[in-house]
């Protein structure tokens, strides 16, 4: 499990990568839609401080904070949400459609799961003691593909994680109006086990979180991770019907505010300082970076 100083770095990097692309969105600067993660920084810092950087890792529309957490350079994440060819995937994915390694990410709500699980089963009939890990929202639970993935899994012991981060909210659909019955059960229906967190504490999220990677891990099984958190930001870019009451309650939880008190005053302004370099260094070069030419492959 990483230190207390490597988390707050990471859940700042995304915090600040995030807000500095709003701007850049609102200058104009980057091409097609955007999700941000603000917010939710715990969940991704906690989880990939226990996973293995050889695991194979499925996202969403919400990506960025766990490619950022993966191990993602910023800089290529810039240049590919700008449509440059020096992006992740040339310029071509943009944010919602992007690889690096070992990590992938899908727009379609659900689309990726089946990939994921089919992964899984790879990985298992390799004996490469990978897990797959498949991040879904609260939304997502009313896509049919994701049952046939799960009962698939446990059909076939695959060591595939599923990681339900819900926010509250599809798009601005509350999730008491599209999510009925519990949460757990929908995975413990195929005899799923789920680890479940109450937290915005990127600790109590690492603890959970090592405990369900070693269960799939080792008992070469599916097990499902459910984070309850809040979206700070806007679904996208403006579409958010919350009151200013519920945004200014919600954002007492904020993950780097509640970490933040275990650094020392020197760690916490070194960590904004290298934050800022890093996220400066990356939209910058990116902007520089050409675009890539609609007949070469570059
Ligand atoms: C199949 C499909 N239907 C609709 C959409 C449009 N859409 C994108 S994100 C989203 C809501 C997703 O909610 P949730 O799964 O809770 O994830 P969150 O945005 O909260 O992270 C919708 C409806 C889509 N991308 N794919
Ligand atoms: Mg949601």
């Amino acid at each position: 499990m990483e230190n207390n100083y490597a988390l707050y770095k990471t859940m700042l990097i995304i915090r600040r990568f995030e807000e500095r692309l709003l701007v850049e969105f609102s200058a104009g600067k980057l091409v097609g839609t955007t999700h941000t993660y603000i917010g939710q920084e715990a969940d991704a810092a906690g989880i990939f401080s226990v996973t293995d950087p050889e695991d194979v890792v499925f996202s969403s529309h919400r990506c960025h904070g766990h490619f950022l957490a993966y191990g993602g350079e910023p800089y290529r994440l810039a240049a590919e949400l700008m449509g440059k060819s020096t992006g992740l995937v040339g310029g071509r994915g943009g944010s919602q459609h992007i690889q690096w390694r070992n990590f992938y990410s899908n727009g379609i709500q659900g689309g990726i799961v089946p990939v994921a699980t089919g992964m899984a089963l790879a990985e298992k009939v390799h004996r490469t003691g990978k897990i797959a890990l498949v991040f879904i929202g609260d939304g997502t639970l009313g896509e049919g593909i994701l049952y046939e993935s799960l009962n698939l899994a446990a059909l076939w012991s695959l060591p595939i994680m599923f990681v339900l981060e819900n926010n509250g909210y599809a798009q601005t659909t509350p999730v008491e109006k599209g999510v009925s019955g519990s949460m757990a059960g929908r995975f413990t229906a195929f005899g799923i086990p789920v680890w479940e967190c109450n937290t915005m504490d990127v600790l109590e999220i690492c603890s959970t979180a090592q405990e369900a990677v070693r269960h799939v891990r080792l008992d070469i099984r599916p097990g499902a991770l459910i984070l309850h958190t809040y979206r700070f930001s806007a679904h996208s870019k403006g579409d958010d019907l919350r009151s200013p009451e519920e945004l200014t309650r919600i954002r007492a939880f904020d993950p780097l505010k509640l970490h933040s008190p275990r650094l020392t005053v020197e760690e916490r302004s070194r960590a904004e300082t290298e934050a800022m370099v890093i996220v400066e260094d990356a939209f910058v070069r990116a902007e520089a970076d050409l675009s890539p030419s609609l007949n070469s492959n570059d």
